[in-house]
């Protein structure tokens, strides 16, 4: 036997970036536990990390290229895999353009070092403008307002949890999610730690939530009317002449134009459609303005719901007028290692509507259109329609909006590719699916999480185990069809580069480079290293032309007619009275950790919560059998009945549905899960910046 040894990484699942300590023998990982020396996490995981063993190990995950064949799949080289591919993707762009080819990218990606750098230069080696991504499913809006306010997309603003003295929370559960454009290892650590210093939590949720449980307060909110409630603390920071910008005074427009608009959203005038007493809007506002510091972090809930540009927008206000932004326990922007926006010139122009999308005319931004436009556009014809498709770490059909009717759409598709570990709802419908490396066998650097992060920190993690010859990491899948789609020599660069080369690279020119940050000092530094807490850096952070914040762009001024509708809008089509909103749980991640037999085993956690007073009305009981049907779709489900859910209300998990035909992951496929987008609508979106509009679809609920 030979000795077991030690190794640190960071955890690859989820935004939280914990650190974790792995034993293990030859190939066999003996345990994993938080790695105690991770400067940010101290030693916390949540119980996901542990699954990573269950990845690695799992008989049903692919290694090798397959090929759907009339009679099955079957197992073919990868040599024989790319020439077919890109030979079929060159025939169809050739015969119908390149925007005949589209390309949908998921979550995993940017939890892969290598994905997330050479994903740029893969999707323009394709050439094509139909681009695709979980983020119009997830977190567009917060790019869409720090385009507009601070000049870049990607220089998102985020909670500095661990100085602030008021933390109002909206349409987040991260001591479920473990923190979302909030990267927080421990959030429930860091929430109480709060309490502990004096200060105090609001939760604004139309559940009552696990972090609404160890929150000071929860409001119920009525689902998607934040933006009204953002409005009206607005319009109480101006009411009592409580705007203070401190040393952003001279740094921000259209403090006086947001002053004026705010006037129509009185605490009075927004109540009863929020579903929050005027007098606790104004005490929320004055509790805000008078707390030392204080920070208003608004996510999912404020994100996909059909006013989620405004939401975010106002958030982002919300702060600034409360003197809470750029200054410590406010909203604050990270310093990572790896900046993302090194060669981001202020002034650069945006790709903001640069396209539309031909069917419903939706906004193309940061590279990519709205994925609640994907069916269509396969499905309508003429110039311009796709027909044909790669999916790269994405399970669209399970979590997009009316993923079953995608499902449909894929099935029509000319040629489809997927670069996937597993043979899944999505996957299936793929002519040759190229599986990566995963998890313990890649190295792990969090480029896009150390740009939303709570404290500045940076950890490198080589790979656990060493890949077998036969196998190809993602970046690796990428970098070779990137090659062959543009015909590159064989000795160009592109077949010798690695994610290490640019990590160095990055490093070494970014701000901590003249202080010896480099690949090699991670490497020697294998718990991480901590740079410390978030600083004041606005003044040379923005990114917009002239150096100031814009409180109000034109974009969201115009957007305010279609919030002001939903104040005067008759009553809801008596057909689907219930509003469904989504849940996540603390043992599965989206749709992809379901193969997990340690995190799927016992109950049935795909329930459909109800409020007692409306199982009472439509008479049913506890574990019942309940068909949920909305206008797209309909499904079966086991009903729990609870007041932590607002009557009027229900909400099911996301990320389930995996009890399908022709499909490979035996444990997933065993659970009774239904799909929670078989009931949400492509139609719903933010028409500001087309994401997806999950939470508040209408369903009617029936006795099955
Ligand atoms: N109704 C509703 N829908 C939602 C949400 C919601 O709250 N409610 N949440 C939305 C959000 S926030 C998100 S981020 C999206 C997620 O949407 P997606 O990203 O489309 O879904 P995932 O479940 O993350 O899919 C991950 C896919 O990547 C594969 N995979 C896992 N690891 C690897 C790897 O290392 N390499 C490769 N190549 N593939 C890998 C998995 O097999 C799976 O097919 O869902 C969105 N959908
Ligand atoms: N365990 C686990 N952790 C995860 C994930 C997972 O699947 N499982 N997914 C990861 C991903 S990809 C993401 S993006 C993050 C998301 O992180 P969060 O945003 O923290 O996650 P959600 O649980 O979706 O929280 C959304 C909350 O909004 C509430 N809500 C719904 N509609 C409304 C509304 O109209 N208004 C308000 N105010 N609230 C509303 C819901 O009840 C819910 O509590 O989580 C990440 N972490
Ligand atoms: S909280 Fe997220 S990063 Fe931390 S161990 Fe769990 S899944 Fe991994
Ligand atoms: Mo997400």
């Amino acid at each position: 036997m030979s000795e077991i040894k030690t190794h640190y990484r960071n955890c690859n699942i989820c935004e939280a970036m914990c650190g974790l300590e792995i034993k293990y023998q030859d190939k066999e990982i003996l345990s994993i536990k938080g790695d105690q020396k991770d400067p940010f996490s101290k030693g916390y995981n949540c119980p996901k990390a542990t699954a990573l063993q269950d990845f690695y190990t799992d008989k049903d995950r692919l290694k090798t290229p397959i090929r759907r064949t009339a009679t099955g799949w079957e197992d073919i080289s990868w040599d024989e895999a790319f020439a077919e591919i890109t030979e079929k993707f060159k025939s169809i762009q050739h015969e119908h353009g390149k925007n005949a080819l589209a390309a949908y990218l998921g979550n995993p990606n940017a939890h892969n070092v290598g994905n997330s750098i050479f994903l740029k230069p893969f999707l323009k080696s394709l050439g094509t403008i139909n681009r695709f991504s979980s983020a119009s499913a997830d977190q567009m809006p917060h790019h869409v307002a720090s385009n507009f306010m601070f000049g870049a997309g990607m220089l998102i603003p985020v909670p500095d949890i661990d100085r602030t003295d008021f933390m109002l929370i909206i349409g987040g559960n991260p001591v479920v999610s473990n923190g979302s454009m909030m990267t927080a290892p421990n959030v429930i650590g860091r929430m109480k730690a709060i309490q502990k210093r004096g200060g105090k939590i609001v939760v604004v949720d139309p559940r009552r939530t696990r972090t609404a449980k160890i929150a000071d307060q929860h409001l119920f909110i009525r689902p998607e009317k934040d933006a009204l409630l953002l409005f009206a603390m607005v319009h109480c920071v101006f009411a009592t002449n409580s705007v203070n910008l401190r040393h952003l005074a001279n740094m921000v427009d259209g403090l006086d134009g947001l002053e004026n608009i705010a006037k129509d959203y009185s605490p009075e005038s927004v109540a009863a459609h929020v579903g929050i007493a005027a007098n606790d809007i104004r005490t929320l506002a004055d509790e805000m303005i008078s707390a030392d510091s204080a920070v208003c972090y608004s996510r999912m809930g404020a994100s996909t719901q059909t006013f989620g540009g405004l939401c975010q927008w106002l958030t982002n206000a919300l702060n600034i007028l409360t003197g809470n932004f750029d200054r410590a326990g406010g909203a604050m922007f990270p310093q990572p290692a790896f900046d993302l926006l090194r060669n981001h010139k202020r002034g650069h122009k945006s790709s903001f509507g640069q396209h539309e999308t031909r069917v419903r005319k939706l906004p193309f931004f940061n590279g990519e259109f709205p994925v609640a436009t994907l069916a269509e556009e396969i499905q309508t014809a003429g110039e311009g329609q796709i027909r044909s498709l790669i999916t790269v770490a994405g399970n669209p059909v399970l979590s997009s909006p009316s993923g079953h009717k995608l499902a449909e759409a894929f099935k029509g598709l000319d040629y489809m590719v997927s670069v996937d570990i597993y043979l899944n709802e999505t996957t299936k419908y793929a002519n040759i699916i190229l599986p990566g490396t995963t998890g313990v066998e890649n190295a792990q650097f969090d480029i896009f999480f150390n740009s939303f992060s709570v404290r500045n920190t940076v950890k490198y993690s080589a790979p656990l185990f060493e890949k077998e010859d036969y196998q190809r990491s993602d970046w690796q899948i990428l970098n070779e069809l990137s090659a062959r789609m543009t015909d590159a020599p064989v000795d160009s660069p592109m077949h010798k580069i690695t994610p290490e080369i640019i990590l160095d690279m990055e490093l070494k020119k970014s701000a901590y480079g003249e202080q010896g940050m480099s690949l090699q000092k991670l490497i020697d530094n294998p718990h991480g290293i901590d740079i410390g807490p978030l600083m004041p850096c606005i003044e040379e952070r923005i990114k917009t032309a002239a150096g100031k914040v814009n409180l109000l762009p034109q974009l969201y001024v115009d957007d305010l007619p279609r919030l002001n509708a939903v104040m005067v809008q008759p009553a809801r089509d008596e057909n689907y009275p219930f509003d469904l909103i989504g849940r996540r749980l603390v043992k599965s991640h989206n749709t992809w950790t379901q193969n997990s037999d340690r995190l799927v085993k016992g109950r049935n956690p795909c329930t459909l919560e109800v409020h007692p007073e409306d199982a009472k009305v439509l008479g049913i009981t506890k574990g019942q059998l309940v068909t949920v049907s909305s206008m797209v779709g309909a499904v079966h489900i086991e009903v729990v009945i609870t007041d932590d859910i607002q009557q009027g209300i229900v909400s099911m998990p996301q990320g389930w549905g995996h009890n399908q035909k022709g499909t490979k992951m035996s444990v997933a496929a065993t659970q009774p899960g239904v799909s929670i987008n078989d009931l949400t609508d492509a139609n719903r979106v933010d028409t500001l910046t087309g994401n997806a509009a999950f939470n508040g679809t209408p369903v009617a609920i029936k006795v099955a």
